[in-house]
């Protein structure tokens, strides 16, 4: 276990908060509305349906008034709600209600960048001796071409479309800006105090009206290195711009910033601190946001599993073992217990693709038990979970070649369409991976309107009304409704539905938080090639000792037991229903395809 003074088990609000994640313009609508959009009093509506799956904390991505170039994640005012999502007021009901229900909220706060159209971008570019010109960042062209066209400052590709510049060229000034994501989205200049200064304020603005905390976009991207190098040419000499992030990723002055923040603000609040980190894997780093003793951050999103599959850029295939997926876990559990840190636990977000169709089989006859497996590892394992809306009910992937190009609406999707078309024109080969590519990876099929029932457009929003975003084809058979409904026993042999499952498998997690939040994690089977096993042991006296045995496979599966472990009991299963006959406790576990097991161990 952890070193004698360790703070890892000392409890808090945070550590133990199952969160839940809304994508806004996905979640629900309400009755009236016209705009194909989900809405701020349709997430209201759906408090009691979060408190009874065994949601503390809700967590919504951004809501803020925005142009939607980036689905909010490009604001153009931090203090005011996008109209297609409601008012200022709406949110004081939203926390209201909330909080009636002993539930929170935790807001996005995307403070790497801004909108192209907040009123401080537009000042900035005014002109070169606006006050504001310096709270981006601007640079003069590299050099200029014959034909007079600028070349931008540096090599650094776009995040969202990495075939085009990070630099946008402003004709007015005759500057570049820093866009690391779209144009549309300009980074701030977090060198300047007045800008921080800026951030500390809307932090303060939120918290006074009742927010617990923020999850932090990008937050290692805000310090970036002040020479502006070119970037390696990672994706090889054909290519004129090229991924900087050893440039932009935990630049040199984000310490010195995200202590800064603590001080002027998180220590002044009880208050949720969870920085989103991509493209950051070293140890050290990490723990000096998150090591209890740091003063910077609560938590983060370390992007070790949902990064399995990308080979340097995310919109791209590398093929991935079970192995490597629980080498990944089992680092991040054992490295924030040794050295005093906290995990966060999330497989899916609005930026991934389903977990169901990525980590398990998402075909009909899979996928159900597939979602359960998923739903056993993340309810057990130490940390603050995360659940994002539809992964309680296993919402997949579009099927396969479905969609045609024009379904995919995100922008990080069109910008890859468009460069797959160019660069491919008259390879079939290249043009087919690149589809699969967006069958595979999209942030889109993460995006769809949430599946609460049966009914027209899933009973997302009016039956008349037409969704900002397609519908996934299976709603009639994975929705909310019928999965809640059903009684075990009835159509399915006694088994709970996935939704039913997640909410025993929170309701388990909460009732042995000691063990599944706090407890100690030991691997049982690093090397095992399809069967994550692993035991939590509780972090008071108790001696609770928990096993959790999964198998990541299509075939079935002999797991055994280690000597020194004996099993009381079996607690919980993916294949257990009335009508199935219990697994016998001996050292050999025999499993199912995709099954699942956790059971107590005999002390
Ligand atoms: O995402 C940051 C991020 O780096 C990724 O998760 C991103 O989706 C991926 O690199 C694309 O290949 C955050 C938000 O979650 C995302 O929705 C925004 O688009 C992005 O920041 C910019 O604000």
């Amino acid at each position: 276990m952890a070193s004698q003074d360790s703070t890892y088990a000392s409890p808090k609000w945070w550590k133990e908060a199952i969160i839940y994640q809304v994508y806004p313009s996905s979640f629900q609508s309400h009755p009236g509305n016209t705009t194909g959009w989900g809405s701020v009093k349709g997430i209201t509506s759906r408090l009691d349906y979060l408190k009874e799956l065994g949601v503390d904390v809700l967590w919504t991505s951004p809501i803020y008034k925005s142009p939607q170039a980036d689905m909010g994640y490009d604001i153009a005012d931090y203090e005011d709600i996008d109209p297609c999502y409601g008012t200022l007021a709406d949110v004081d009901d939203l926390i209201r209600e909330l909080k009636r229900r002993d539930m929170r909220l935790v807001m996005d706060l995307v403070v790497n960048h801004t909108s192209n159209q907040h009123a401080w971008f537009l000042e900035s570019k005014s002109s070169k001796t606006n006050p504001k010109r310096d709270w981006y960042i601007w640079k003069a062209p590299k050099s200029i071409n014959p034909d007079g066209s600028p070349e931008p400052p540096n090599n650094w590709a776009q995040i969202l479309g990495e075939a085009n510049s990070a630099w946008n060229y402003d004709q007015v000034t005759g500057e570049y800006y820093l866009g690391l994501f779209t144009p549309d989205q300009p980074d701030l200049n977090w060198e300047n105090p007045e800008v921080r200064e800026a951030v500390w304020d809307v932090m303060h603005f939120w918290l006074k009206r009742g927010v617990s905390g923020f999850r932090m976009d990008v937050i290692n991207l805000i310090s970036k290195v002040p020479s502006y190098p070119d970037a390696p040419l990672i994706l090889g000499p054909g290519h004129k711009y090229q991924p900087g992030q050893q440039f932009f990723v935990n630049g040199p002055k984000l310490h010195d910033y995200l202590t800064e923040m603590n001080r002027q603000v998180l220590s002044k609040y009880d208050a949720l601190a969870l920085g989103e980190m991509p493209f950051i894997y070293d140890e050290d780093e990490i723990l000096k946001a998150v090591g209890a003793r740091s003063g910077e951050l609560n938590m983060i999103f370390i992007f070790g599993l949902v990064d399995i599959d990308n080979p340097n850029v995310r919109m791209a295939l590398k093929p991935w073992t079970v192995r490597e997926m629980k080498a990944i876990i089992t680092r991040w559990q054992r490295t924030m217990i040794e050295k005093d840190g906290w995990n966060t636990v999330f497989i899916e977000n609005h930026d991934q693709p389903r977990s169901v169709s990525r980590y398990a089989d998402d075909s009909d006859e899979w996928r159900d038990k597939g979602a359960k497996l998923l739903a056993l590892m993340q309810t057990t394992l130490g940390g603050t979970l995360f659940v994002y809306q539809g992964e309680e009910i296993g919402m997949r992937n579009a099927r396969s070649g479905e969609w045609p190009p024009e379904a995919f609406r995100d922008v990080e999707t069109i910008n890859y369409w468009k460069k797959v078309q160019t660069l491919y024109a008259n390879d079939p080969d290249m043009l087919s991976l690149g589809r699969k590519v967006m069958d595979m990876k999209a942030r889109d099929h993460a995006r769809t309107p949430m599946q609460w029932s049966a009914a027209p457009n899933a009973g997302f929003c009016d039956p008349e009304v037409t969704p900002w975003m397609r519908v996934m084809s299976d709603y009639k058979t994975v929705n909310v409704e019928s999965q809640m409904q059903q009684q075990s026993g009835e159509d399915s042999d006694g088994e709970l539905t996935t939704w039913q499952f997640w909410q025993r498998c929170l309701k388990n997690r909460a009732e042995h938080k000691e063990v599944f939040v706090y407890g100690d994690f030991h691997d049982q089977s690093p090397a095992d090639p399809n069967v994550y096993a692993y035991i939590r042991t509780s972090s008071v006296d108790s001696g609770d000792r928990w096993l959790v045995v999964l198998n990541f496979s299509g075939q079935k599966q002999r797991f055994v037991l280690p000597e020194a472990l004996e099993l009381e009991s079996w607690a919980l299963g993916n294949y257990v229903s009335e009508k199935t006959p219990r697994k016998p406790l001996g050292r050999a576990v025999d499993l199912q395809e995709w099954e699942g097991l956790i059971g107590k161990v005999r002390r």
